[in-house]
């Protein structure tokens, strides 16, 4: 990382340049593409049952995650953000012509083996996926507007991750019916169009070292958030012993 001192001990604030090496920084460390949940799925060790409960358990995130963006709407200062922020909203809402991302999500669980019912009834959604998801909407509807976009930069590095995650789950999953990877391409051009959005609003709007700090501590929230999704499910769904 690029020294673990604290921007705002510093007496002046980061360049953009810096503070986007900082928060990129974050996710080399922290992004939950390192969580052995995520390394076990791109070395084909994920048993059925186990992808079929990381589908089940992110349906959770998925319905959540435009709930965490309304509370952010609400918070923002202006007509021209929130017509920015807003589509995000109808990305995984969708809308009269579009079905949405959690739509596809739900297609995505029927690929893997599930049913929509016990998807959408949240039946395996386990308390650790819930709880964690549910500290990201808290942390939207409390926190000044400014953090929670930074805990969104998570997106910065999911681009990266969902195209090899789709490679690995057409190659080494060949029972999933890749009809249900849509909702993964879609992210491909939405998530980078997001991240770049967020990162233009955190540098714009985090100019003092202690508004700069409190941008990384919000993405590393983020981060932490993911990764405890991670860890519960793979306590709920452990690997077979081999
Ligand atoms: O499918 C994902 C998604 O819609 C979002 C929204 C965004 C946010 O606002 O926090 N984060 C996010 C992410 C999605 N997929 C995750 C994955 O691993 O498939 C990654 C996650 C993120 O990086 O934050």
């Amino acid at each position: 990382m690029l020294g673990q001192s604290k921007v705002a001990s510093r007496e002046k604030p980061l360049t953009k340049g810096e503070l986007t090496e900082r928060l990129k920084d974050v996710g080399r460390s922290f992004y939950h593409d390192k969580h052995p949940f995520h390394i076990a799925m791109h070395q084909g060790k994920l048993t059925r049952e186990q992808i079929q409960g990381w589908v089940a358990n992110r349906y959770y995130y998925q319905k959540s995650v435009p709930i965490k963006d309304a509370a952010i709407l609400s918070n923002l200062p202006s007509r021209e953000l929130r017509r920015e922020w807003i589509q995000r909203i109808l990305d995984h809402d969708g809308t009269h012509e579009e079905k949405g991302g959690i739509e596809a999500w739900l297609r995505l669980g029927e690929a893997v083996g599930l049913t929509r019912e016990e998807i959408l009834r949240e039946d395996h959604v386990v308390p650790g996926v819930r709880f964690s998801v549910d500290a990201y909407v808290h942390f939207a509807r409390t926190k000044p507007w400014i953090e929670a976009v930074a805990s969104s930069l998570t997106e910065l590095f999911s681009p990266d991750l969902i195209s090899k995650r789709m490679k690995v789950l057409e190659r080494l999953y060949p029972w999933i019916d890749s009809r249900g990877f849509e909702y993964f391409q879609n992210r491909l051009t939405q998530a980078p169009r997001d991240s770049d959005c967020a990162l233009r609003l955190v540098l714009t709007y985090c100019q003092s070292p202690e508004e700069q700090q409190r941008a990384v501590d919000a993405l590393k929230f983020k981060c932490d958030v993911l990764w405890a999704q991670l860890d519960a499910i793979e306590k709920a769904y452990p690997a077979k012993i081999e």
